[in-house]
């Protein structure tokens, strides 16, 4: 290796303890605990960093010897990789990185290494960055885009630039992320022009040696734009010559260029649909355009217009009928439900129903619907909960981890996304929290059978080992941090949906930001899809959007049994009932109490949960440092305001519909309702 680059390592290496308690060190907190000596034949970048990895970060025996051995074996799949305790076998050099980062793991969480095989779930882990062209980010709630920036430097590579590029690529390598899409699906054309394409490149060089692939979002409409043609029309000659030589200019700056992400007739986005032809037909075009150098496009199903009736079915209504008509190198990037992000949705039915074509997962990492950088919500029990959802695609036990991941169909190409949470943030994340998300997404996408507490586990004893070294296994830091800590995430998701929208309301949340309630706002001239008031439906008789089959019959996209299941309000899981049905007022839940009083009690429950993560978290200081400690402290403070608000705003709301008292036993609402309306109105005007 040339010198110069294995400076490069050292002091990018080293450079880490500088931010020290601040959270930007993420989970690679650890530091060696004694010397080892890491023997590999080959030397390339890749290996050197696993080398250097394994001597900063090693706490085993001091006076070991590492073996990192790359050698064929065709049980080892893709980036996997043999792990034993002094060993590493793998087919490829990120086999070997992956291979270093799991032993660091297994030590610095104590799980004994045994020799295990350890293949990844999906192919291409992939982050979607929504980042835009001038260092904004579409809902991203920490700092601006680590990628692009403003201004008349925007194109310029710093130093500054390289570090955070290295570091983030670290990240992600150490839980398995490989491909990165670096620009907003709201895509601008701008990013297919000579100058952005050269800092792609640049961003692409210094995220290939951790294995992290570069992808685009595109403009379809970016042949009209920037290439001076009349038509962006798919099925064009000139259109799709235009787009060849694109691919080819594009590859020529970054060989290992993964391939293309496309938002198109979305949400005002242009597509193949305003030339009259079907999604197959644009997605198609930019397949064969990367079909030689192995590129991939995946291709958005997040689609919905204001004339259908439900948007939920929306999807599935324009997707299902051309299953079997896309190239086997187009994905179908399914977001987890049938809507959009919201905090506790029902499988979207295309995971069961497309078996021709490979469709992924989008996840939303990032914090829209769930309190954006401000609450303390852990998305992996969200994520559990998916994955291990029965889709019955083939037969009990399809899940949708299954459904995915190649295991019931043989798919050419697996993936998953996640929306990432990632900006200039000291933190990375805006949250010390939210970096567990992240963590989690990595983690998941590297095995999707891993349970959301065993993430937890690791991500705690990874995050707050330098403090707690002396207190990391000893019984008293597991009792007074791990365990409390680790139940506060644990509960944290369904302490959300709680206060949010329990009970399967969704989408009433204030306009536009999308953070306080909001299941008021309706102006005249909005689209009724955009507005509370079509989602959850609330009248004198009762509340929720009925999906029946005498409904919108959302239900009949389900396989059965979850047809008829979803279809009877007696067997439609509760998290799940006014997502299905409009249900009375009166109605007797599970419980025995009235549908009214339930909704009352949830709300509550959530406001109370919040607040015991208050005092969870205050007993917690003396294992925590000073920073951190008071950082979320006081997010603490403010989501528990915030939760306090979506009790009052919403139970005060539908309580003009079902003209019940709230029940006595529980604490009265605290704003009055016009104040939480005016409130929410001051913030979208
Ligand atoms: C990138 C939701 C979000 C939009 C986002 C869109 C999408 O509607 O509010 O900000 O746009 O989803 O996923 O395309």
């Amino acid at each position: 290796m040339k010198m110069k680059s294995f400076l490069n390592i050292v002091l990018f290496v080293a450079s880490f303890n500088l931010w020290a308690e601040y959270g930007h060190n993420l989970w690679l907190r650890a530091r060696n605990q004694g010397r080892v000596h890491v023997v590999c034949a080959k030397s390339s970048t890749t290996i050197s960093i696993a080398k250097m990895e394994l001597e900063q970060g090693w706490q085993g025996k001091s006076g070991a010897s590492v073996l990192l051995k790359l050698k064929s074996d065709k049980k080892i799949k893709g980036d996997g990789f043999v792990i034993s305790s002094l060993e590493i076998q793998a087919n490829t050099e990120l086999g070997i990185l992956y291979g270093a980062y799991e032993m660091l793991r297994r030590e610095q969480t104590n799980n004994i290494v045994s020799t295990e095989i350890i293949n990844p779930s999906y192919e291409r882990r992939i982050l979607n960055h929504w980042d835009n062209l001038d260092g904004s980010i579409e809902r991203g709630y920490s700092g601006k885009s680590i990628f692009w920036k403003s201004g008349k430097d925007a194109l310029v590579v710093t130093q500054k630039d390289i570090a955070i590029w290295k570091e983030y690529a670290r990240a992600n390598a150490s839980i398995g992320i490989n491909g990165a899409v670096l620009d907003n699906v709201n895509a601008s054309p701008l990013i297919l022009t000579s100058g952005y394409l050269k800092r792609v490149k640049a961003i692409a060089d210094v995220l290939r040696p951790f294995g992290v692939r570069t992808y685009l979002s595109v403009k379809f409409s970016s042949p009209v734009l920037i290439g001076g043609i009349k038509t962006s029309d798919p099925l064009n000659l000139e259109v799709i010559q235009w787009w060849n030589k694109k691919v080819k200019e594009i590859y020529s700056l970054v060989p290992d260029f993964g391939g293309f992400l496309i938002k198109a007739n979305s949400e005002g986005q242009p597509g193949p649909q305003d030339f009259g032809r079907t999604h197959a037909d644009g997605a198609n075009m930019l397949a064969d355009a990367l079909k030689p150098y192995d590129g991939i496009v995946m291709w958005r199903a997040f689609v919905y217009d204001s004339s259908d009736h439900d948007r939920a079915k929306q999807a599935y209504n324009e997707f299902m009928p051309l299953d079997g008509q896309f190239r086997d190198n187009v994905i179908i990037q399914v977001k987890n439900g049938p809507i959009d992000f919201q905090p506790r949705e029902p499988f979207s039915p295309l995971f069961e129903a497309m078996k021709k074509n490979s469709v992924m997962p989008e996840l939303q990492i990032t914090q829209e619907y769930l309190g954006h950088s401000v609450h303390l919500v852990y998305l992996a029990p969200m994520w559990e909960e998916f994955l291990k959802s029965d889709t019955y695609q083939n037969g009990s036990g399809s899940t949708v981890a299954s459904c995915t991941d190649g295991s019931i169909f043989p798919q050419k190409y697996t993936a998953i996304a996640g929306v990432a949470n990632i900006g200039l943030d000291t933190n990375w994340c805006g949250h010390q929290f939210a970096q567990a998300n992240w963590y989690a997404f990595g983690r998941l996408a590297w095995n999707n059978q891993l349970t959301s507490e065993q993430i937890a586990n690791e991500w705690i004893k990874l995050t707050f080992s330098s403090e707690s070294e002396q207190h990391l296994n000893t019984t008293d830091w597991t009792e007074n941090f791990l365990i409390p800590v680790k139940q506060m995430m644990m509960e944290s998701h369904e302490a959300a949906v709680n206060y949010m929208m329990p009970l399967g309301l969704h989408h009433i949340f204030a306009a536009e930001h999308h953070y306080g309630p909001g299941p008021w706002w309706a102006p005249k001239y909005m689209r009724k899809d955009w507005t509370p008031p079509y989602y959850h439906q609330a009248d004198t008789i009762g509340v929720g959007f009925n999906r029946t089959t005498i409904g919108s019959d959302a239900v009949s996209e389900y396989h059965e049994p979850l047809k008829s299941q979803f279809n009877d309000v007696k067997s439609c899981p509760e998290r799940y009932l006014l997502w299905f049905h409009h249900v009375p007022w009166d109605y007797k839940l599970k419980s025995g109490n009235s549908l009214w009083d339930e909704i009352c009690l949830h709300y509550d429950k959530g406001l109370q949960q919040v607040r015991g993560f208050q005092k969870t978290w205050d007993k917690v200081q003396q294992y925590v440092d000073a920073d951190r400690f008071v950082e979320v402290q006081v997010k603490l403070r403010n989501q528990s305001q915030n939760a306090q608000l979506w009790k009052d705003g919403c139970l005060l709301y539908f309580q003009q519909f079902s003209r019940k008292p709230i029940p006595y036993n529980l604490e009265r609402p605290i704003h009055n309702l016009q104040d939480v309306m005016e409130l929410d109105f001051s913030k979208t005007e």
